[in-house]
C-alpha cells in the first residue's frame, strides 16, 4: 500500500479513534502496483500530476515525455515486450487525444496497453458547459480501442483496473481507456476498505486451447505440401512461445518467412530463413501456415501477383477466430493462443515425419544464395557521402556483433534497407512502424525498449521520421538512457533533391533545410552527437556509443539522390490522369 493519504478523526463519539483513510490517487497506484505494473509512461498536469508524484513516492517509475503521442507509443511497446499492459497517463482532452494516436495505433498491432487520462466533470461535460478541457473523452475512445471504461466512484478503482487489464491481455492484446474524473482522484475511503476493493487479476490472458479436429486438419494440410512455407508474424514474437516455434519450424523442415517484428525469432541466418528469397516463396508456395501474422496489406491480401497463380492452401494459427477467413480461404483455421497451437501441432507431427520436399528446398535455398551473394560487395561499399547499403552494411556488423541490441527501425527508404539489411538474432529485437507504417514510433519505442529492458537501443531513423518524436532526446537524456539515435539524413522525405514544380520560392513539399545538425540537437542536451560523412565513420560512432552508453545521436549524411519515392510501397500511390508538368 502506497502512503494513506491522511487519517480523520470520526466525530466526538470516539474522538479516541482515529480512522485510516486513502483517495482516489493512492487506489489508482496501489491497483496497478498490486498487478505487478511498475513503470507509467506520462506528462502531467491538471488533474494528473499529483498521481505522477504519488506514484513516484511509492516507488514506481514514472517517465516523463515531452509529448503525449510517445508516451503512448513508450506504453504500447513496452505492453509487446512485457506481455503486461503498458500504462500511459495523460491530462484531459488534449493531452488524452495526443496520446489516442498511440492507443489506436497499439490496438491495431495488438500491443497490451492502457491509456489512462485524467477528465473533466461529468456534470458540467454532459451540459456542454465549457469546462476547463471539456471533452466527452470516453465516447471519443471507445471506436479506437478495445475496451473504454470510466470510474465514478473510489470503491470501483480496483475493479476498473482490473477490467482495463483484462481486456488489454486477454485474447487478441490491444489498447484499452481507462477515464479517471478529476473528483474521483480526490475522493476518499476508509484505507481498510480501500484494500479490499482492489483486485489481483488472475490468469489475466489464459490460455486457449485448439480443438483436436482443428490440429488433425492443419496435419493433414501439412502433410500433402510440396512447396510449404510458414509466415511467422509479431503475434509469433509477443506470443514468447520462442522455444516450440524453433522446434516446429526445424521439425517440419519448412522454409519460414518472418514478418518484420518477427525476425530474431528463429535468427535471419537459420538455414530455413527465406527472407533473402521473399518473393519467390510467396508466388511458388502451395501451402502456408500463417503463425501469429494477418494476410493484410503486408501480405498483398494473400493474392495477386505476389502470391502468383500456384493454388494455396492456407494454415491459420491466431487467438482471434473473426481473423480466418478475413482475405481468402483459411483451409485450417488453428485457433487458439500460439504457445498452445505450437505445441499441439509438434505433438501431433509424428516422429517419421518426411523431410520437406528436397527439390523445393533447394529451389529456395539457391535463389536466397544468389540475393545475398549479389547485396554482399554493395553492403561493403565506404562511399562518401553513404548510400543506404554502405551506411546499412555497417549497422549490420554492429547488430551482428551485439545481438542483445534492440533495433527501433522508421522511416521510408530507411527502414525498408534496413529490414532486408540488418540481420535480427534474438526474438523481440527489432521495433517498427508495424502495421499502420506510422511515423513516430521512433523515440517513444526507444524510451521504453531501454526501461523495460536495460538493452543497449539502436534507432535507425529516417531524417523525416526522427522529426516526429525528435524532441524526446531530451527525455534519453534526462534519464541517461543507453539509446543511439542514428538519423539517415537524407535532407527530407523519400530524398532531398525534389523541386517546386511551379518554380516559386518555397522549396519542394518533401525537401527540409539541407545538411540540418541533427547531431547539435543532442549536445543541447548534454548527449553526445556525431556528424558521420562515411561508413566507418558510422561503425566507429555507433561502437563508442554503445560501449559508452550515452545517449548519442549520430547524424549519418546520406546522398541525398539515393532514395526511392515510399521506398518499397511506391505501388500504393495513387496515379494522377494529368501529366506531371
Ligand atoms: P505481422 O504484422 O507481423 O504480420 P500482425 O500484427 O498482422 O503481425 O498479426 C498478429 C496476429 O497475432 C494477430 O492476428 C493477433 O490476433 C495474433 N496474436 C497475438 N497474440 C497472440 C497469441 N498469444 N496467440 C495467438 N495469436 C496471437
Ligand atoms: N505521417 C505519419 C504519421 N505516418 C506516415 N507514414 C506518413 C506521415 C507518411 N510518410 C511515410 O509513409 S514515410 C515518411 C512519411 C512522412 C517519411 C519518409 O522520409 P524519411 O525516410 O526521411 O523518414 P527516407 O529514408 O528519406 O525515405
Ligand atoms: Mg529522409
Amino acid at each position: 500500500m502506497s502512503t494513506p493519504a491522511q487519517t480523520a478523526e470520526t466525530g466526538p463519539e470516539d474522538d479516541e479513534t482515529q480512522i485510516e483513510l486513502t483517495d482516489g490517487f493512492h487506489l489508482v497506484i496501489d491497483a496497478l502496483k498490486l498487478n505487478d505494473i511498475s513503470n507509467i509512461y506520462a506528462v502531467p498536469g491538471i488533474p494528473i500530476t499529483d498521481l505522477g508524484r504519488f506514484a513516484q513516492a511509492s516507488g514506481m517509475r514514472v517517465i516523463s515525455f515531452r509529448h503525449e503521442q510517445h508516451a503512448g507509443n513508450a506504453a504500447a511497446i513496452a505492453g509487446y515486450l512485457t506481455q503486461k499492459p503498458g500504462i500511459c497517463l495523460t491530462v484531459s482532452a488534449p493531452g488524452f487525444l495526443n496520446g489516442l494516436t498511440a492507443l489506436a495505433n497499439a490496438t491495431t498491432n495488438c500491443f497490451p496497453m492502457i491509456l489512462i487520462s485524467g477528465s473533466s466533470e461529468r456534470e458540467i461535460v454532459d451540459l456542454q458547459q465549457g469546462d476547463y478541457e471539456e471533452m466527452d473523452q470516453l465516447a471519443i475512445a471507445k471506436p479506437l480501442c478495445k475496451a473504454a471504461f470510466r470510474v465514478l466512484n473510489a470503491e470501483d478503482i480496483g475493479i476498473g483496473v482490473a477490467r482495463a487489464i483484462r481486456a488489454a491481455c486477454s485474447g487478441r492484446p490491444g489498447g484499452v481507456y481507462l477515464d479517471l474524473p478529476a473528483k474521483l482522484l480526490g475522493q476518499t475511503m476508509q484505507a481498510e476498505a480501500g484494500r479490499n476493493s482492489l483486485v489481483k487479476v488472475v490468469d489475466p490472458a489464459p490460455r486457449q486451447l485448439p480443438s483436436n479436429d482443428a490440429i488433425e486438419r492443419a496435419i493433414k494440410v501439412l502433410e500433402s505440401a510440396k512447396r510449404p512455407l510458414i509466415i511467422l508474424g509479431k503475434g509469433a514474437s509477443y506470443a514468447r512461445a520462442d522455444d516450440d516455434i524453433r522446434k516446429l519450424v526445424e521439425k517440419s523442415g519448412f522454409p519460414y518467412l518472418p514478418m518484420s517484428m518477427a525476425k530474431g525469432l528463429l535468427p535471419d541466418t537459420h538455414p530455413q530463413s527465406a527472407g533473402a528469397a521473399r518473393s519467390l516463396v510467396l508466388k511458388e508456395s502451395d501451402v502456408v501456415m500463417m503463425i501469429g501474422a494477418r494476410l493484410n496489406w503486408l501480405l498483398s491480401h494473400g493474392k495477386g501477383k505476389t502470391w502468383g497463380t500456384a493454388p494455396k492452401r492456407f494454415v491459420q494459427i491466431d487467438i482471434d477466430p473473426k481473423e480466418m477467413d478475413s482475405n481468402v480461404e483459411i483451409a485450417a483455421p488453428v485457433v487458439g493462443d500460439i504457445g498452445s497451437c505450437v505445441s499441439a501441432l509438434l505433438k501431433a507431427m509424428c516422429d517419421s515425419w518426411p523431410a520437406a520436399p528436397r527439390e523445393w528446398t533447394e529451389a529456395v535455398n539457391t535463389r536466397k544464395e544468389a540475393n545475398l551473394a549479389r547485396m554482399a560487395p554493395r553492403l561493403q561499399n565506404n562511399n562518401v557521402p553513404m548510400d543506404f547499403h554502405g551506411a546499412l552494411g555497417a549497422l549490420r556488423k554492429i547488430v551482428r556483433e551485439r545481438p542483445d541490441t534492440i533495433l527501433v527501425n522508421e522511416g521510408a527508404n530507411t527502414l525498408d534497407f534496413a529490414r532486408s539489411i540488418i540481420d535480427i538474432h534474438q526474438p523481440r529485437k527489432r521495433l517498427d512502424v508495424g502495421t499502420w507504417g506510422v511515423m513516430g514510433i521512433g523515440m517513444g519505442f526507444a524510451v521504453a525498449a531501454a526501461i523495460e529492458t536495460g538493452k543497449p537501443v539502436l534507432a535507425v531513423e529516417g531524417d523525416s521520421a526522427f522529426g516526429f518524436s525528435g524532441m524526446e532526446i531530451e527525455t534519453i537524456c534526462r534519464y541517461k538512457l543507453p539509446v543511439c539515435v542514428v538519423v539517415f539524413n537524407n535532407n527530407g522525405i523519400y530524398r532531398g533533391t525534389d523541386v517546386n514544380p511551379s518554380g516559386g520560392e518555397d522549396v519542394a513539399t518533401t525537401v527540409f533545410v539541407k545538411d540540418a545538425r541533427y547531431d547539435m540537437m543532442m549536445e543541447a542536451f548534454g548527449g553526445v552527437g556525431v556528424r558521420a560523412i562515411s561508413p566507418d565513420d558510422l561503425y566507429r560512432a555507433v561502437n563508442d556509443a554503445i560501449d559508452s552508453g550515452k545517449p548519442t545521436l549520430i547524424n549519418a549524411v546520406i546522398d541525398e539522390n539515393a532514395g526511392t519515392e515510399s521506398g518499397r510501397i511506391g505501388n500504393l500511390n495513387p496515379k494522377s490522369v494529368v501529366a506531371k508538368k
